[in-house]
């Protein structure tokens, strides 16, 4: 007599751990929620296929966000909606291993609406199961764009009105209007034989990834019965007589033999061309001697803070390419707020040598402050014996801190009477020079005319001076 041992598929973690240590054997889902059923037969598919160590699984945020804690796979936890960005990310630094987009109804078709319309129209190389179980699970039953026309739901309680909420979408619909993608189909958990055929469903997606086939779309109607408010067999009488009339089941594209194997290999960038493409300087041939720079100042974290329009950027771009010039690994990571001119702006630089490991200055060794909400918002990340230029025009209070170098200087001032606020990152550049010994002032004059590349000659003397006041100010005060 064939004997028939039950276990879990090798494709699951031993011991779920979830909550806080807790070893348990079972998943933390409600009875009757179709998670359970679909991560099981994601489960047992990648047992089956022999891919349980070559899948890497995005996880969401919902119900399913403790996929982590079941699937034996890689992971990376995304943020709400943003699977499929992540997704795309890892398949195309790990072209080899088949990339899974776990997400719910809200994080797909809401939040991340537009973060899967794009991936699935690039085709890119990764699997999507798509859960469908008309609400907001996690949070307590919401309205999500697959809510049914009527359908009550905690934001709905006079049920989905279609005049003021608009009507259910069909992501299935939506994403085979697309060319690229390769495999789409609807399915569902509500009985027996449905959930064979999400079976089959799952496997081909799967298996159509572990042959790097391009973009693969399950959408999975399931069950939610805490939400609605149901018992489990209920539950999937009502995905029987509400949901399949309005999502039909089938397969809404399927490219068969004719799709293509996809291969993206990631382009490695050399750091100069990525300057190049920035429009900033990075002439590998001048190289410049460096001088002597006190030990405090040779691995820098700066921080250049100030509103939009005061020329942060341009300075943080000029320190970087003109550390690049003296041989310095360099970043340079921008930080805008909600508008450009006016708003809130600050950029990351860091200079040193060896590898650089984060490009935000979250404990700057600088704080260069050029208006008076960016002090009293950086002053404190500074690290102690760190130091402080502020923009003593500006900024009408005094820094408190007494553990770090601080550098009063008068930056927009001295721009102003040079005749042009503009050039108030030059002086920056200059007084920064003078600080830490890292630049000489006839190196960085000769970088000007690279740095600001087609501009008139006017404008470039015009900074040269800008850079011997910024220098000239800290050597004769301090
Ligand atoms: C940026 C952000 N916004 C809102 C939330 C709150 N939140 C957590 S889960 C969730 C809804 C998830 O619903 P769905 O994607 O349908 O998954 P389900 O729980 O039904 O499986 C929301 C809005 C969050 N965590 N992050």
């Amino acid at each position: 007599m064939k004997k028939t041992i039950l276990k879990k598929p090798k494709g699951f973690i031993d011991v779920y751990k979830h909550k806080a240590g807790a070893e348990k054997d079972r998943t933390h889902y409600c009875p009757g929620c179709g998670h359970g059923i679909l991560h099981k037969l994601i489960a047992e598919a990648m047992e089956d296929l022999d891919i349980v160590d070559d899948t890497i699984l995005i996880s969401p945020v919902g119900c399913s966000v403790f996929a982590y804690y079941y699937f034996d796979t890689g992971n990376f936890q995304a943020a709400h909606g943003r699977a499929p960005a992540v997704a795309t990310a890892t398949s195309r630094a790990n072209p080899d291993k088949v990339v899974i987009s776990y997400q719910g109804d809200g994080d797909l078709a809401a939040i991340g609406g537009n973060n899967i319309i794009q991936a699935a129209n690039r085709g890119e190389n990764i699997v999507v199961f798509f859960v469908n179980n008309a609400i907001y699970g996690m949070t307590g039953g919401q309205m999500a764009p697959t809510t049914l026309e009527g359908q009550v739901t905690t934001t709905t309680p006079y049920g989905r009105n279609t005049d003021t909420d608009g009507y259910p979408m069909k992501m299935c619909e939506v994403i085979s209007q697309f060319t690229a993608p390769t495999y789409v189909e609807r399915v569902s958990l509500h009985d027996a034989p449905h959930i064979r055929k999400t079976r089959a469903a799952v496997r081909k997606a799967l298996q159509n990834a572990k042959e790097r086939k391009g973009f693969q779309f399950v959408e999975v109607l399931s069950t939610c019965p805490s939400g609605w408010k149901m018992d489990p067999v209920k539950s999937m009488e009502w995905v029987k007589e509400k949901m399949l009339p309005l999502y039909p089941l089938g397969v809404y594209r399927d490219k068969g033999d004719e799709a293509r194997v996809i291969n993206r290999p990631v382009p490695i960038m050399e750091p100069a061309t990525v300057w190049e493409k920035l429009g900033i300087s990075a002439d590998a041939d001048v190289d410049f001697p460096r001088g002597d720079v006190p030990e405090q100042y040779k691995k820098m974290s700066i921080r250049v803070a100030g509103f939009g329009g005061q020329g942060i950027m341009v300075t943080g771009q000029a320190l970087a390419s003109v550390a690049l010039e003296y041989g310095y690994n360099v970043s340079w990571l921008p930080s805008y707020g909600p508008e450009m001119r006016g708003g809130t702006a600050n950029c990351s630089v860091n200079i040193q040598d060896g590898v650089i490991g984060a490009a935000e200055a979250v404990k700057p060794t600088m704080l260069l402050a050029m208006n008076r909400p960016s002090l009293e918002k950086f002053e404190e990340s500074v690290v102690p014996g760190g130091t402080l230029i502020y923009n003593s025009t500006l900024i009408d209070i005094e820094p408190t801190r007494t553990d770090i170098k601080v550098f009063a200087i008068p930056i927009t001032g001295m721009a102003d009477e040079l005749g042009n606020t503009r050039v108030q990152s030059l002086v920056n550049i200059g007084a920064y020079a003078a600080i830490t010994g890292a630049f000489r002032v006839e190196d960085i004059v000769s970088l000007l005319p690279k740095l600001f590349k087609g501009k008139k000659q006017a404008i470039i003397d015009l900074n040269a001076k800008a850079v011997k006041a910024g220098f000239d100010f800290v050597k004769e005060n301090f």
